[in-house]
């Protein structure tokens, strides 16, 4: 009865006896028991990797503790939610920066002294969860930790991929790629929750029923595979919440199969259902080209299905009909890959909740609202109308009723313009009819943005024309931010502090515009010379790593410049390399008096290419082959070594950019929509040698000119160039360097080719030879500046001072009150 339970709650209550202590001793016990009883290791004979685990453990208790006590408020407040739906999330290791948003950091490096442990040294046991390929999924990460600082109501969804993106292995300066099985020694961050799972359909077909008077649909499924919830802490800085991102698992459904069961089939009844996990098997590796997949299309619907169940599910906990839905549920689309939320909405509303289509329609559109972070109508996704008809029927029905009515709707503000009209439409007719999945995205949205204002001025004019003069009123920007609690607080610790003593407060960590703070002082003598302290301790950090991997001894006094990021033609590593080759040339032709005014350069690059990516991988290529004849050429020495780091991914990208000088962001002008690596090598005060593309132009405002390094054409040059045929006038530097590459001065000769031949005259598509003089001065520029170490540290300080705006709590912000007008909602402490 009753009284039993209060009695049991009492009880309860007695015995969980308030929060979990922080003291040594507790910590101590509670790393030594999850050694002893979670790990299942004897307390007196463990090593790193289980003091880890137990470490880690911990760690989850007290994230476990905060993050109940989380939902439990806002079950209560029953604030609007924010859910963020995105098929990446790349959120490296959860450790330090677990311990530092908790602020236990200190207190458990204190406690694994005392056991004779470093903090340090079993943070380095954990391995990236890397469900995700590259700036998309980063920022979604990013952004998971600014909704949880800023204590807003958010749950990010997304999918549990068994294999993350690939191991990038090195052979003889090819890239070859190993499967990243990345739950091989568990997963201390997830909670594996097996009550919380969801059935999700595919294939079969409709059938049209009158119940009640009423035509319904109702969809009869061929295929239902079960969506199981792992759920991730996402803990906030200084704040008590703690938020959740809940990935979805596939697994079996007892409902499948049960025939193949009854006919005794009992072996193939088995295989069929193991076949069902393979949905969430793979994260597909390509972060460009989505196009037709029906395993990709699978995995879309799947993590869409499941996650709205679970928020349907939710809101009719608390709520007895849908008319409040949209002042309670926001939902962002991460790019278009959950865009068929749209049409399962609709679905679930008129074929299971029973309301009419413009009931439904009117709350779908007020409840979606999307982020755009392609530039190229090229690659924006379609998805072949065969394919969604037979795996998705319904909802094939459900899109082609949206794109009736919008054409009706065009019409009578256009009339019979049928080139706008098809155009626009959402289906594109043609030998294979697709569905254009950003046309969809777009009439159904309330909000559309661009991740920085140059792209949206592209999506405006270009991508999106027709969708722009439609409804100006629905396109957004939100330049991009990445958060300081990673990039400066967790991989920086000595910048952090200094920050912190100078400005005299730790404030920041929250509140970046704080950071202003620091131009006062960019000239004061004694903070220059901490800041360079700071600054060659990050760098001898940093060659050790490249000693220990790839065996190669770099000076931490020369400049060490770095360009990190996937491998695209357009981002230009290319150009680099080109660069790299005519630096090598400057100096093997020099006279050895000159060679002392030479300033040492150690170039270093990482990047993975898509596996199908054949230039990419030709570009891994030839950094090698050039690396090979550089780092072995007595004339040259130390003035110039290149190194390429292999299996680049977040926790290296947290070694290098603190100990890097200059960094590259030299896209051709007019590709990137935002980049936000940039942002993190900003705040850790490094210089940056860029083009005016992305959210470098706003980094421009704020920095200023004069403290970084931009060359090459703007966007509308890149237009006027390619308008007329691309028939660019060549340097000779540009010509000789390629000359260099095609006769096989580097071998190879025949491998590299190709890759000569798309930077030669009319197929110079992204301008290389257009842009090398002027990416050629500014280098010099650079190494001007780095002879003036006073002057260079000035730039730097700067570089962190004006970084502020690109935090992601910035762009969360704007979020919250202009897209998705969502309120904080602060769990008591
Ligand atoms: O908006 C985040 C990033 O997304 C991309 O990586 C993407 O579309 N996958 C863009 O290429 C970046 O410019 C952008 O910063």
């Amino acid at each position: 009865g009753a009284g039993d339970r209060s009695a049991k709650a009492e009880r309860m209550f007695q015995l969980m006896d308030g929060f979990m202590t922080n003291d040594p001793m507790s910590l101590q016990k509670d790393i030594l028991d999850h050694v002893e009883y979670t790990v299942a290791r004897s307390r007196f004979n463990f090593d790193d990797f289980e003091a880890y685990q137990g470490l880690s453990h911990s760690v989850r208790d007290r994230l476990i503790e905060r993050w109940h006590d989380t939902h439990q408020y806002l079950k209560r407040k029953d604030p609007k939610r924010l859910y963020f739906l995105s098929l990446e999330f790349l959120m490296g290791r959860s450790l330090s920066n677990s311990v530092i948003n908790l602020g236990v950091r200190d207190q458990y490096a204190d406690a694994l002294n005392q056991l004779g442990f470093e903090f340090e040294v079993l943070a380095e046991q954990e391995g990236d969860a890397a469900l995700g390929n590259g700036g998309l999924a980063r920022l979604s990460a990013c952004q998971m930790d600014s909704l949880a600082t800023m204590d807003f109501p958010a749950w990010g969804y997304g999918l549990r991929y068994q294999y993350g993106l690939f191991r990038q292995v090195i052979l003889d300066g090819f890239q070859h790629e190993q499967p990243d099985y990345w739950l091989n020694f568990g997963n201390p961050w997830e909670i594996e929750r097996v009550h919380v799972s969801y059935p999700v359909k595919f294939y079969g077909a409709v059938e049209e029923k009158v119940l009640e008077g009423k035509k319904c649909h109702v969809w009869v499924p061929g295929e239902t595979v079960e969506a199981v919830a792992y759920d991730n802490p996402i803990p906030g800085y200084g704040t008590r919440n703690t938020i959740n991102l809940r990935l979805w698992a596939a697994k079996p459904s007892d409902q499948q199969d049960m025939e193949a069961f009854n006919t005794g089939d009992y072996i193939n009844a088995v295989i069929n259902r193991q076949r069902a996990e393979t949905i969430s098997s793979l994260l597909y590796p390509d972060d460009r080209s989505y196009q037709g997949k029906e395993l990709r299309l699978k995995q879309q619907y799947f993590f869409v299905s499941a996650s709205l169940q679970d928020i349907i599910r939710r809101f009719k906990d608390s709520h007895s009909n849908f008319d409040d839905f949209p002042e309670k549920v926001a939902l962002q689309l991460n790019d278009t890959h959950p865009s068929l939320a749209i049409p399962e909405v609709m679905r679930v509303l008129i074929d299971e909740e029973y309301l009419d289509w413009e009931k439904a329609w009117g709350i779908v559109s007020k409840i979606f609202s999307l982020t755009i972070h392609a530039v190229n109508p090229e690659g924006l996704e379609k998805v072949p109308v065969d394919l969604l008809g037979s795996l998705l029927p319904r909802h094939l029905q459900i899109i082609y009723q949206i794109n009736f009515l919008f054409m009706e709707e065009l019409k009578k503000h256009y009339g019979l313009d049928y080139n706008r009209l098809s155009r626009m439409s959402i289906v594109e007719e043609g030998a294979v009819k697709n569905i254009r999945m950003a046309n969809l995205s777009l009439v159904c949205c309330h909000t559309v943005d661009g991740v920085s204002r140059l792209h949206l001025a592209t999506l405006k004019t270009r991508v999106f024309k027709d969708f722009h003069e439609f409804w100006p009123q629905k396109f957004q920007y939100k330049t991009n931010g990445v958060t300081q609690r990673r990039w400066i607080v967790v991989s920086n610790p000595p910048l952090s502090g200094l920050i912190s003593r100078w400005l005299g407060t730790d404030a920041w960590i929250r509140d970046m515009d704080l950071l202003l703070g620091l131009r006062d002082h960019a000239e004061d003598a004694s903070l220059q010379e901490e800041w360079m302290m700071v600054r060659k301790v990050n760098k001898i950090r940093l060659s050790e790593f490249i000693e220990a991997m790839i065996g190669m001894k770099v000076s931490p006094d020369a400049m060490f410049d770095v360009q990190i990021k996937r491998i695209h033609e357009y981002k230009r590593q290319l150009l680099n390399i080109l660069g790299i080759i005519h630096r090598y040339d400057c100096i093997k032709n020099m006279k050895e008096s000159d060679k002392e005014k030479v300033v040492p350069r150690v170039c270093i690059i990482g990047g993975k290419a898509a596996p199908g990516y054949e230039i990419a991988k030709k570009i891994i290529k030839l950094c090698h082959a050039v690396g090979e004849k550089i780092n072995n050429d007595s004339d040259i020495g130390d003035l110039l070594k290149l190194v390429f780091i292999p299996d680049y991914n977040v926790s290296v990208a947290e070694l290098v950019i603190p100990g890097s000088d200059l960094s590259q962001h030299i896209s051709t002008a007019g590709h990137e929509a935002s980049g936000t690596g940039s942002m993190k090598f900003l705040m850790n005060g490094c210089l940056l040698l860029a083009t005016a593309d992305g959210s470098t132009v706003e980094i421009i405002e704020e920095i200023g000119n004069e403290n970084m390094f931009i060359f090459g054409a703007n966007v509308q040059e890149v237009t006027n160039l390619r308008q007329n045929g691309l028939g660019v006038k060549k340097s000779l530097q540009f010509a000789r360097v390629v000359r260099m590459v095609r006769e096989g001065y580097f071998g190879f000769k025949d491998y590299f080719k190709s890759l000569c031949d798309t930077v030669e005259d009319s197929s110079d598509f992204y301008l290389l030879g257009n842009d090398f003089e002027s990416y050629l001065e500014a280098q010099a520029e650079a190494d001007k500046a780095f002879v003036d170490q006073k002057k260079w540290t000035k730039m730097s300080i700067l570089s962190t001072a004006g970084s502020g705006r690109f935090s992601s709590d910035r762009t969360i912000r704007d979020y919250a009150q202009n897209t998705w007008g969502i309120e904080p909602c602060k769990c008591p402490s």
